[in-house]
């Protein structure tokens, strides 16, 4: 299978993340790519290619103007004010913020368009975002194209970047991009499927409200894991978009056959939805020596998964999420994308 990279995911290398109140080198850096990579040429995966600039056009389909105003220019603005370190947000709109709207001020703006604080941006944030993008479009256009897989290998993560929202590593929705990109290019139904640990509320912001978006996520229980304030499964969609989200939040120590039989009735629901193709949300940290996450998938389980979503018989395009802490995020790819394969 394709996978499609760019390197000016360096860009997006910060020095500080919060964590347990303090500032410590963050989970999600350059070096998971690397690790990645090796991995998949390891397992001969040679067709890898860098993708092609795409802009903001099918972005901007999904998020808010003044949210991608912000992130292309929060760095020239946060310096400007004066600041020497990373952009933190410290003041958000909270319960009962109904007046909130963006303020002119750098730290109201930052809190304004965060779901959270533990992501800093820095210099070339935005830059590797867009770089992410760029594979997220070129991996949808490979299957749409007529292969049946492509693996968009982004990094930043982009799950968690709502309408107007960053926060959770993410600041672009690459795999609501890359479905966006297969509708615009004559697809009726797209379905995501979001099996990183984490819930996926960026990518159900944006699509809560549509009907030719259907989106699962498999995560951890949001009463005990990141991001806490959505994934539970009464979020079943709105308006029109009602009966096309389904969540499956699972608890501590989740192993394959559990984790298992939510995949198998995420599948079925996508199934009866009838997609003409398939956006994997790919994390790794559902992994047992995943250091912020807390199921126990194993390494030869990852390569089950695959068949198992191989075995919806759709294109299907696999967008790099999360995967944190050990080198074997690398071959926990590489067998999900060998069983999407074999599968
Ligand atoms: C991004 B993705 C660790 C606590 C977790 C944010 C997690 C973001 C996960 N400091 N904080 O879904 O893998
Ligand atoms: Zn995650």
């Amino acid at each position: 299978m394709r996978i499609i990279y760019s390197e000016d995911h360096k860009f997006r290398d910060a020095r500080t993340e919060l964590h347990g109140g303090e500032l410590v080198k963050p989970f999600e850096g350059p070096f998971r790519v690397e690790w990645i990579l090796a991995a998949l040429k390891e397992h001969g995966f040679n067709d890898i290619v860098a993708p092609p600039a795409h802009g903001l056009s099918v972005a901007a389909k999904l998020h808010d103007a003044g949210y991608l105003a912000f992130l292309e220019t929060i760095w020239e603005r946060w310096t400007a004010a004066g600041f020497t370190s990373e952009a933190i947000p410290i003041s958000l709109p909270v319960r009962r913020s109904y007046h909130a709207r963006p303020p002119k001020n750098i730290d109201g703006l930052l809190g304004y368009y965060a779901n959270s604080v533990e992501t800093s941006i820095t210099e070339g944030t935005f830059r590797a975002a867009l770089a992410a993008n760029d594979c997220a479009i070129t991996a949808a256009d490979h299957v749409n194209d007529g292969n049946r897989f492509a693996f968009a290998l982004c990094r930043p993560p982009g799950h968690h970047a709502g309408i107007d929202l960053f926060g959770g590593y993410c600041f672009l929705n690459n795999a609501a991009i890359a479905a966006q990109r297969l509708i615009d290019q004559g697809a009726n139904k797209v379905a995501i499927l979001d099996v990183d640990f984490h819930h996926g509320n960026g990518t159900q912001d944006i699509t809560y409200e549509r009907d030719d978006i259907f989106f699962a996520s498999i995560h951890g229980d949001p009463d005990d894991a990141f991001p806490y304030f959505w994934g539970h499964a009464d979020e079943i969609g709105k308006g029109r978009g009602e009966g096309f989200n389904a969540n499956f939040p699972l608890p501590r120590n989740t192993p394959w056959s559990r984790y298992r039989e939510a995949l198998k009735n995420a599948l079925a629901r996508i199934s009866g939805f009838g997609a003409d193709a398939l956006i994997v949300s790919l994390g790794v940290d559902t992994f047992e020596r995943d250091p912020i996450s807390f199921f126990r998938l194993t390494t030869p389980d990852f390569r089950s998964m695959g068949q198992d979503l191989a075995a919806a018989g759709l294109p299907t395009v696999t967008v790099m999420e999360g995967g944190y802490g050990v080198p074997e995020i690398g071959h926990n790819v590489a067998n999900v994308l060998i069983g999407l394969e074999e599968g």
